[in-house]
């Protein structure tokens, strides 16, 4: 998606400016994965306008393998505007421009399982499910149990006013995206979304409730995030017949904006997956690169720089305390 910036805080009323950026919470993901140095290919769908050619040679420029990325002539590109909170409003805004956009039109026709089949991690988000119902069945297609398919990693990524103005569906989210993330076998969820959603209260009342993915990342805020490893290495380690839970905090950085940094997070937490590090350090990688993009006013941000995430990942002290 093209994300457009506003030039200051305040209400979207009284914004008098906007920059174009690139948004989309996957796209952001395979591009931050690869600033970090792995092999990722970004598969989606863009129009063919000029937001779709900037979007391309974007995410090109970050190393991504689009060629898998097709353009739709009769659809646009998806687009969306959003605020940064001030002090008066204490709330941003955001407003979509994406009914009937190109990526809305995927689906199991347009997108074969073998674009995805040759990946290691096959990661996924809640807000696909939330674009069409054809969207939705790609995602259940793509979560189908198979043989050897690549590892599923799915970020809940609740985006309540997609599925409020969205085209109208007989599913709830709360009940799609919990199946999603049962088919998953890594999960990324925030603690406030998965309250909104399913009303549970803290990591292991959500791990509770998602029975079957192996690892389970419950994010919580400035709390930190736990990781819920239900297939430790060291069977040494184990606490209960639930998995091992490891809770580490986040370093303490100024925030300009806090969009995107869950997709940072995912990606710091993914590429410490791939390099196969212990969990509590892949929770380390996923704050480091969280930290990168809330210091920055887009919705991406280049990752620190393996070797120094590497350093700081390794020091103890009263950033992780
Ligand atoms: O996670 C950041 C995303 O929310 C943002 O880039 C836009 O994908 C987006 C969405 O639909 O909200």
């Amino acid at each position: 998606m093209v994300t457009f910036l506003p030039s200051r805080p305040g209400r979207l009323a009284d914004v008098p400016a906007f920059t174009r950026a690139v948004g989309g919470a996957e796209s952001n993901v395979a591009c931050t994965l690869a600033a970090a140095g792995h092999r990722v290919r970004w598969v989606g769908r863009v129009g063919a306008d000029g937001f779709g050619d900037h979007l391309l040679a974007a995410v090109a420029a970050y190393g991504v393998d689009t060629g898998a990325v097709r353009r739709d002539p009769h659809r646009p590109t998806g687009v969306y505007f959003r605020t940064d909170a001030d002090r008066a409003t204490d709330a941003h805004e955001v407003v979509y421009y994406r009914t009937g956009s190109a990526a809305s039109a995927m689906s199991p026709d347009t997108v074969p399982y073998e674009t995805v089949a040759d990946g290691r991690i096959l990661h996924l988000t809640g807000i696909t499910a939330a674009l069409s119902a054809d969207c939705r069945d790609l995602l259940y297609e793509l979560t189908a149990p198979r043989p050897h398919r690549p590892l599923v990693s799915f970020d809940v990524n609740h985006r309540p006013g997609l599925w409020r103005d969205g085209p109208a569906v007989p599913d709830t989210p709360a009940d799609v995206l919990l199946d999603l993330a049962n088919r998953a076998d890594l999960v990324f969820v925030g603690a406030d979304e998965a309250k909104a959603l399913w009303g549970t209260h803290g990591a292991r009342a959500v791990a509770n409730l998602l029975d079957r993915p192996e690892t389970l990342v419950v994010k919580l805020g400035r709390g930190g995030a736990t990781v819920v490893d239900r297939h430790p290495a060291s069977h040494a380690h184990i606490e209960d017949a639930d998995g091992v839970a490891y809770l580490e905090r986040p370093p303490r950085v100024d925030v300009v904006s806090a969009v995107g940094a869950g997709d940072a997070f995912a990606a710091g937490f993914l590429s410490a997956t791939l390099r196969g590090l212990p969990m509590p350090v892949r929770l380390r990688h996923g704050h480091l690169t969280a930290a990168a993009a809330l210091t920055a006013p887009g919705d991406l941000a280049r990752p620190p720089r393996r070797a120094h995430a590497d350093r700081l990942a390794a020091l103890d002290g009263p950033a992780w305390a």
